[in-house]
C-alpha cells in the first residue's frame, strides 16, 4: 500500500501504511498505488462539520439524504443513466421513496438531475421501488418498476421518458393504466417485486421479465423467480412453472438475470442473444441476510427454466458478489463499450443517529465490469470500470519487497485520501511447505481476522492506517491455509462500526505464480478485488 487515507478531521494525523504487524509468512511482491483526484468538489453545507470527511470523491452518493438500490441503469444517447431508491426528505428509509437520478458521460463524473419519479398515484404512493430499464428495439426506452400502493400491495408499473429527444431524460411519463401488473394467484401482495430489465425471446420475438418472491407453501421458504410473456410491455401473462426455487432462501429481491460469454468474449448484448456459447446468471438479493448471491446456470427458455451448473452452489448458497456490504445490486449492458456493468449499493455501517448527524446516508459501489471466469469456467470476474483509472493523479511503483514472518513493511508516501492500488504478492517455497505442515483451516469470519496468525497468512495491505489512533486500520489479505486453500479478507474490526471480518475462498489455479489484490480507498470505503476479481469485499470505515 503506497498511501494512506487518514482522517482530515485531524491535519496532524500522521498515516501510516504498511504490511500488518500480525502478518505473518514471506511474500515478494510489487505493488503499485495511484492516488486519485477524484470528482471533489463536496460543496453541500454539512450539518456536522466533522462528518464531512466521510463524503467520497468517486464513489457515487446524491448530494444529501437517503439512497438506496441502482436503478434502472443504462446507456442513452450518449449518456449513462443511474436512477436511484431516493428519500428526498431525509437521511433515512422511508415511505416516500423516489427515484433519484444522475447522468455521466463516463460513469465516473456524474451531474444530478431532478428526481426522476416521486410517489404521486395510489399505486406507487406508497413508494415509488426498485425497476429496470428496457431499450426497445427502436432505441425508445421504458422503463418497469414496482409501485407500493395505498394499500402497500405491490404492483409493477411502466413509466417512458417525457421526451425521447433528451439525452438526460429528465421527465418521465408513467403509463396511464398502471399498474401493469398485480401480485397473481398464490403470491403475496407484498412479496411481489422490482422487475428485471425484459429481453426479447427469440422462439416468438416477445419480451419477457423475471420478478422475485417467496413461497412458504410447503413451509420450506423458498425464494422464488417467475417469468412474464409479454408483446408491449403492458399487457402480461404468467409462464407455466418457476425459473427457479431455492429451498430455505426465503424472499428474493432485485433478481438480475443475464447472459455470459463461455468464449471469454465481452458482446454480451443483453438477455435476447440465445443460449450458445453462454451460461446464465441469475443474482437475487436476499431479504433475509441482506447479500447479494449468484449462481451460474443454463437457462432453458423453452421450459421456463434455468438450472446450475453446480447445484451445491445453488443461487443463496454459495458464490456471492461481494463479501462485504453491497446490496440490491443491478447490472445493464453498456453498448458504447459492449460490456456488462454492475452496480451496488453500498449502506452505512454506522448508526442511524450518525447518518441523520451528517445529513447523508449509502453509497454506490464504483461500477464494476462483469464477464465470466473462463479460466475457472465457475465464477464471475467483477473489475472497477476501465474509467476508473483515468481518476489517477499520480503513481508511485514498488518492487521486490521482502517482508518476513511477522513483519511491517511500512509503506512512507505521501497522504491521500483517495487511492488506487494494485499489489502482486509470490508466496515463498519454504513458506508454503511450512503451511502445509503447520496449519489447518480458516475462515475470514470465524478465525480471528488479522489478528491470528498461520504459518502462510494473514499478509496483505493496511489501509486507513494510523498507529497512533490505537491500531486504526483496515487489513485486506490473504490467508494459505493448510490444504493451500487461499482466503481473501478484510478486518473491519478496528475501523468500522460492523465489526466484522469478511471474505471468503478465493480461487488460485495452478500455474497462477502471484496473488494479486486491487483496492481502491475513497474516504470512508474500501472496495476491494482479489484474484483479478474472482472475489470482492467491501467495507465502511470510519475511524
Ligand atoms: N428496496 C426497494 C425494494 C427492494 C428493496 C425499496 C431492496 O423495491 O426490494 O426501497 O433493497
Amino acid at each position: 500500500m503506497p498511501e494512506t487515507a487518514s482522517s482530515p478531521r485531524s491535519s496532524s494525523r500522521g498515516p501510516e501504511a504498511g504490511v500488518s504487524e500480525k502478518t505473518s509468512g514471506a511474500w515478494d511482491g510489487r505493488i503499485r498505488g495511484a492516488a486519485a483526484a477524484g470528482g471533489g468538489g463536496n460543496a453541500f453545507p454539512w450539518s456536522n462539520a466533522m462528518l464531512q470527511w466521510q463524503r467520497t470523491g468517486f464513489h457515487f452518493q446524491p448530494q444529501k439524504n437517503w439512497m438506496n438500490d441502482p436503478n434502472g441503469p443504462v446507456y442513452y444517447k450518449g449518456w449513462y443513466h443511474l436512477f436511484y431508491q431516493y428519500n428526498p426528505d431525509a437521511a433515512v428509509w422511508g415511505n416516500k421513496i423516489a427515484w433519484g437520478h444522475a447522468a455521466s458521460r463516463d460513469l465516473v463524473h456524474w451531474r444530478h438531475l431532478p428526481l426522476a419519479m416521486v410517489p404521486d398515484h395510489w399505486y406507487d404512493t406508497n413508494g415509488v421501488w426498485t425497476g429496470s430499464a428496457t431499450t426497445l428495439p427502436d432505441g425508445r426506452l421504458a422503463m418497469l418498476y414496482t409501485g407500493s400502493t395505498n394499500a402497500s400491495v405491490q404492483v409493477q408499473c411502466l413509466a417512458v421518458p417525457a421526451d425521447d429527444a433528451d439525452p438526460l431524460l429528465t421527465n418521465w411519463t408513467k403509463y396511464e393504466r398502471n399498474p401493469v401488473l398485480y401480485p397473481p394467484r398464490g403470491i403475496g401482495p407484498r412479496d411481489f417485486r422490482d422487475p428485471t430489465t425484459a429481453w426479447l425471446d427469440p422462439s416468438d420475438g416477445a419480451w419477457r421479465i423475471v420478478i422475485g418472491s417467496k413461497d412458504d407453501h410447503d413451509h420450506d421458504h423458498a425464494g422464488i423467480a417467475v417469468v412474464y410473456r409479454s408483446r408491449d410491455l403492458v399487457h402480461f401473462d404468467l409462464l407455466p412453472g418457476l425459473l427457479h426455487r431455492v429451498v430455505g432462501t426465503g424472499m428474493w429481491e432485485c433478481i438480475d438475470f443475464y447472459p455470459v460469454a463461455t468464449t471469454g468474449g465481452v458482446d454480451m448484448s443483453d438477455t435476447s442473444i440465445g443460449t450458445n456459447d453462454v451460461l446464465h446468471v441469475i443474482k437475487a438479493s436476499m431479504d433475509d441476510d441482506r447479500h447479494d448471491y449468484y449462481a451460474l446456470g443454463r437457462y432453458d427458455a423453452a421450459a421456463n427454466a434455468w438450472t446450475p451448473l453446480d447445484a451445491a452452489r445453488d443461487v443463496g448458497l454459495g458464490l456471492r458478489y461481494d463479501w462485504g456490504n453491497f446490496y440490491a445490486s443491478k447490472t445493464f449492458y453498456d453498448p458504447a463499450k459492449r460490456r456488462r456493468v454492475l452496480w451496488g449499493w453500498v449502506g452505512e455501517a454506522d448508526s442511524e443517529r450518525a447518518d441523520v448527524s451528517k445529513g447523508w446516508a449509502s453509497l454506490q459501489g464504483v461500477p464494476r465490469t462483469v464477464l465470466l471466469d473462463t479460466k475457472t469456467g465457475a465464477n464471475l470476474l467483477q473489475w472497477p470500470v476501465e474509467e476508473v483509472e483515468t481518476l489517477r493523479a499520480n503513481s508511485t511503483d514498488l518492487s521486490g519487497i521482502t517482508v518476513d514472518h511477522g513483519s511491517v513493511f511500512p509503506l512512507d508516501l505521501r497522504r491521500a485520501t483517495q487511492l488506487d492500488i494494485e499489489a502482486e504478492f509470490q508466496l515463498d517455497r519454504r513458506a508454503i511447505a511450512a503451511a502445509l505442515d503447520d496449519d489447518v483451516g480458516y475462515s475470514c469470519s470465524t478465525s480471528g481476522g488479522a489478528a491470528a496468525r498461520g504459518a502462510l497468512g494473514p499478509f496483505g495491505l493496511l489501509v486507513l492506517a494510523d498507529r497512533r489512533r490505537r491500531g486504526e486500520q483496515t487489513a485486506v489479505y490473504f490467508y494459505v491455509d493448510g490444504s493451500l486453500a487461499t482466503h481473501f479478507c478484510q478486518d473491519e474490526s478496528r475501523s468500522s462500526r460492523a465489526n466484522d471480518v469478511v471474505g471468503s475462498a478465493v480461487p488460485v489455479l495452478e500455474d497462477e505464480a502471484t496473488l494479486s489484490l486491487r483496492v481502491l480507498v475513497d474516504h470512508s470505503i474500501v472496495e476491494s478485488f482479489a484474484q483479478g476479481g474472482r472475489s470482492t469485499a467491501t467495507s465502511r470505515v470510519y475511524s
